[in-house]
């Protein structure tokens, strides 16, 4: 059994690799992103893996169902409605459906298991914590939630900082501390490590499953120099005042895992790593085909053992 901490777009290639590689995966997804809109609960990291498993997921966009139509939106759009956020027609039953079972007293968990079952993939998709999570971005003109920020304003503000609402008060969710424990190896995938892993790692029990788990603990970087391989990682570490490179996200990271992957191109991170007692392994992070998400996940794995 593997666990994979995953979160955003930058993370389902490599889950979807490892689900390729492991019969026994499961995947604990950030909920920092999570939202409320026209009274429907939309869980984008989730939602995000579970398509992209289902292989349903919209490639060129990283989020939303392939092919969907935006109807509904229109309409929405025609009511007076703000519709900054595109929920396509399909993918709007799906926070329907979830939003309707919440009301019906199921939590997020058993929801997102039913959810696994009805979109027929055999990896454990699981909430970090059933309690409401929200990433908060603060800027010169406000504070707002993530999507927001991203979304609505297009990241245009340059951000002053950044949290976590809900986050120490947060129950932990016993799933994942059990496949935490249980499993050979845990992996961080590469996703935003402020906005998508960060949420996670903020919550207490899973810090402390991590610290106990470290020696198995592995993660991928989602910088390669001082780029993020997709999205606004840079932006928000730069505003954390977090070195944007491999040797940042692996200071960030050093109380969960003993190894990070890094791509060649960081090679000459290995000596500075080995000063935070962190081993580094270099190879090809950049995933542009289901052949290169293989490669990773099995490279990965291969180190983990
Ligand atoms: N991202 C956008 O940039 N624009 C959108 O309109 C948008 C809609 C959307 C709808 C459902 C969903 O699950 C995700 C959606 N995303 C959209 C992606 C989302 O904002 C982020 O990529 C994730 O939250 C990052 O973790």
């Amino acid at each position: 059994m593997i666990t994979v901490l995953a979160g955003g777009t930058g993370s389902i290639k490599l889950v979807r690799g490892l689900a390729a590689c492991e019969s026994d995966v499961n995947v604990v997804c950030n909920v920092g992103d999570n939202m409320w809109m026209y009274e429907m609960y939309i869980c984008p990291d989730i939602d995000t893996t579970i398509y992209g498993l289902a292989d349903l997921l919209d490639r060129d966009r990283g989020w939303g169902i392939r092919k969907d139509t935006f109807n509904f939106l229109r309409q929405m759009e025609a009511f007076g409605e703000e519709t900054w956020f595109r929920i396509g027609d399909r993918d709007a039953a799906t926070h329907l459906m979830r939003t309707n079972m919440l009301k019906n007293g199921k939590n997020l968990s058993d929801i997102t298991r039913w959810m696994c079952g009805r979109f027929a993939i055999n990896v454990n998709v699981m909430p970090a914590t059933d309690s409401s999570v929200e990433t908060i971005i603060s800027t010169k003109k406000g504070d707002m939630h993530i999507q927001e920020y991203w979304v609505k304003h297009r990241g245009r503000e340059p951000v002053t900082g950044i949290r976590y609402e809900g986050a120490e008060r947060a129950r932990p969710n016993p799933d994942v501390s059990r496949a935490i424990q249980d499993s050979k190896a845990v992996i961080i995938a590469p996703g935003n490590p402020l906005t998508s892993i960060g949420p996670m790692l903020k919550l207490q029990s899973i810090r402390k499953d991590l610290s106990r788990a470290r020696a198995k603990t592995i993660a991928v970087s989602p910088i390669i120099g001082n780029k993020a391989v997709s999205g606004p990682a840079a932006k928000y570490m730069e505003a954390a005042g977090i070195e944007v490179s491999a040797l940042g996200v692996a200071k960030m990271y050093a109380h969960a895992c003993s190894s990070i992957v890094v791509d060649t191109k960081d090679k000459a991170l290995v000596n500075k790593l080995s000063s935070i007692d962190m081993r580094v392994h270099a190879t090809r992070i950049v995933m542009r085909n289901r052949q290169a998400e293989n490669a990773l996940a099995a490279f990965v794995l291969k180190q983990a053992r």
